[in-house]
């Protein structure tokens, strides 16, 4: 009879290479000592290092590069955990109370007002005591997308609508979604390699109120997103209908949380409020230069991305733009920093002369 092959001990053999073009904060932070530290570990839920490392190395162009798979993750994988959220949101927390409160918002100048085409502010949100997405298995999922739809019952008249099961979505109607920004892509190979997509599109959906103005995504990257969009640059208005869907929803379930890390959901990047506040800007004069503007945008504590979400392109120097940190500060500071940093931007361009949007 064979012998059983003898387990290699990962941490016997060596860190993992990388290609040079790599720049992603698991390339930074996994070092030969956290390589020994973590390399055979694994959460209680069986979520092993190597499943929460393996997106980052698949995908050499990852960002961050690294899934949590559950609640544990975030302690036990801590050695890269921690310098990568630090990395990333320039925050290790603790996380502030939640803060939806309108008043404080600033205003959103006219000239900035004249430059955005819409506005979409989400959150992400995992349910307490479910392993993630990444180690999630297909009976606990459906468990959730049932969660979910028993609590969006629960939504005040004005936001109300249909789940429209993804399984049960015909392909132009998800074509048709997804080109409206109102539905995730149905392939996104970040997630693939994170394990994130097993069992697609079974237990997944999306919620549409009926005048499209608020969604729920289910079973994406997160367990839930909620996410309120409107034409235009009426942030306050955005942000005040997201605040009364997250109410209503947080009155039903169950969010994970920690007083650490706030919100705790499968990308790092997500932490805190899981907040991303975003517009679709258009900056005729410097918006031509991507380079350049995406350096002003870092320095505005800013990210781009294209006009179809992460991993787009912009289109006639037209970006989303929206807050980096989403962890250690408030909701509405995750807001005012939008805010401030697109009024910032509409005055840059309007020191190039531009021509309005109406007239490019
Ligand atoms: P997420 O914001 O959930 O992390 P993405 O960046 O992929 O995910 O964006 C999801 C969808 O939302 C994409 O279709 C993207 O174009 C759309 N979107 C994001 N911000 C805006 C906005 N301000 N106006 C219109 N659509 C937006
Ligand atoms: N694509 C993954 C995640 C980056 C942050 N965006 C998220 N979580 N959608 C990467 O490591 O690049």
């Amino acid at each position: 009879m064979k012998a059983p092959e003898k387990k290699i001990k990962l941490k016997e053999v060596s860190l993992p290479a990388f290609p040079g073009h790599c720049d992603s904060l698991l390339k930074k932070h996994l070092t030969a000592e956290v390589w020994a530290l973590l390399a055979d570990n694994s959460t209680e839920t069986g979520f092993t290092f190597q499943q929460a490392i393996c997106s980052g190395l698949e995908q050499p162009d990852s960002s961050v590069g690294v899934y949590a798979g559950d609640e544990e993750s975030y302690r036990l994988f801590a050695p890269l955990f921690r310098p990568i959220i630090e990395d990333y949101h320039g925050s290790l927390g603790p996380q502030p109370q939640t803060d939806f409160s309108l008043v404080a918002l600033p205003a959103v100048t006219s000239e900035a007002q004249a430059r955005v085409q819409s506005t979409r502010i989400r959150v992400g949100r995992n349910l307490a005591n479910f392993p993630m997405g990444p180690a999630i298995s297909r009976g606990q999922r459906l468990e959730v997308e049932g969660l979910i739809c028993d609590a969006l019952q629960n939504l005040p008249e004005s936001h109300q609508g249909k789940y429209f099961s993804l399984s049960a979505m015909p392909k132009e109607q998800e074509t048709d979604l997804v080109a409206r920004h109102l539905l995730f892509k149905n392939e996104d190979r970040f997630m693939a390699s994170g394990n994130l997509m097993r069992d697609w599109p079974e237990g997944r959906g999306l919620f549409l109120s009926r005048d499209e103005s608020f969604s729920a995504w289910v079973n994406e990257e997160d367990q839930l997103r909620i996410i309120a969009m409107k034409r235009g640059g009426d942030v306050k208005a955005v942000f005040a209908l997201l605040a009364d869907g997250v109410a209503a929803l947080s009155e039903k379930l169950d969010f994970s949380f920690s007083e650490e890390f706030g919100y705790l959901a499968s990308c790092p990047s997500n932490l805190g409020t899981s907040m991303r506040a975003s517009v679709h800007m258009t900056l005729p004069v410097i918006g031509q230069d991507e380079a350049s503007l995406k350096q002003q945008a870092d320095a505005l504590g800013l990210q781009l991305r294209g006009v179809h979400g992460e991993h787009s392109a912009s289109e006639d120097a037209t970006y989303d733009i929206s807050n980096q940190m989403r962890l250690g500060v408030t909701e509405v500071e995750a807001v005012t920093h939008l805010i401030s940093g697109i009024n910032h931007l509409a005055a840059l361009d309007i020191e190039g002369k531009p021509k309005m949007v109406g007239d490019l």
